[in-house]
């Protein structure tokens, strides 16, 4: 029987962070009446998260550890998503800036049908805790541009919380070409070109410092991948055969 849920776990330098979210994590699981499995990426790490990783695979059945040598947050997603079993799977930024027990408000019944549902810091009922303005100004200003150039009427793309029927999951990261952070966007734009159901899910949300985000080395690449994606498009790169 595949578990009816996978989470994704994707890790870059990491070890500071890592293992108090994969505690939180199992607790959470094991706890639950149905079965899940955790998957943790790793790639291009400078430090022991690799490490890290194996040592909780190793001692825990329900947790896999993947590595992969180039960096990329979209590279390890990818990998988890196509490797992951479950009905349900789900990326799980690992400072778990949303608490992990919010991962049911994602499943049946709690959630209406959909092929993806996405978290939302934007929508009504959704809560941003200790975010410095700046940080949430420039997200607001990245959003402005994605709703522009990609997927007009989406509030928040980058949220790193959102969860893919398998089926869906299958279907999009096989066609996905964006290694880093953009890649969200480039797997939402192919959702809805191919009119799947996409919901957008409000949750709380916690800011903690330490984001690996560059902002200005990694803005103009995202701003430069809005428009990469709109060109995969034009050349058919997301058509079906
Ligand atoms: N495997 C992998 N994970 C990454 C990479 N870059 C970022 N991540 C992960 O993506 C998640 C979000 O990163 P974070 O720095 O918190 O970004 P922010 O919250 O969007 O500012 C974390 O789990 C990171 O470890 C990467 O190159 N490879
Ligand atoms: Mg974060």
């Amino acid at each position: 029987m595949p578990p009816l849920l996978s989470i994704i776990v994707p890790a870059h330098n990491e070890e500071t962070r890592l293992p108090q979210s994969v505690d939180a994590i199992l607790e959470f699981v094991q706890a639950q009446p149905y079965e899940s499995e955790i998957i943790i990426v790793e790639n291009g790490s400078s430090d022991h998260t690799a490490q890290i990783s194996q040592d909780y695979a190793s001692r825990h059945p329900e947790i896999q550890a993947l590595q992969e040598p180039v960096a990329g947050k979209g590279l390890a997603v990818r990998r988890g998503m196509l490797a992951a079993k479950g009905d349900y799977r789900f990326i799980c930024d690992a400072d778990l800036s949303m608490p992990i027990d919010e991962v049911n408000l994602f499943l049946p019944p709690q959630a209406p049908p959909f092929d993806v549902a996405i978290a939302s810091r934007e929508i009504p009922g959704a809560v941003r805790y200790d975010e410095p303005h700046y940080r949430h100004l420039i997200g607001r200003a990245f959003n402005l541009l994605v709703r522009i150039v990609t997927l007009p009427g989406l509030q928040d793309t980058q949220c790193g919380f959102k969860c893919f029927r398998a089926e869906a999951a299958e279907e999009l990261f096989p066609l996905q070409t964006i290694a880093g952070w953009t890649f969200d966007v480039e797997i939402l734009f192919i959702a809805r070109k191919r009119g799947m159901k996409i919901i957008e899910i409000p949750i709380n949300w916690y800011f903690n410092s330490g984001s690996r985000v560059r902002i200005l080395r990694d803005s103009a690449t995202m701003f430069a991948d809005l428009f990469r994606i709109r060109l995969n498009n034009l050349k058919g790169v997301y058509a079906k055969e």
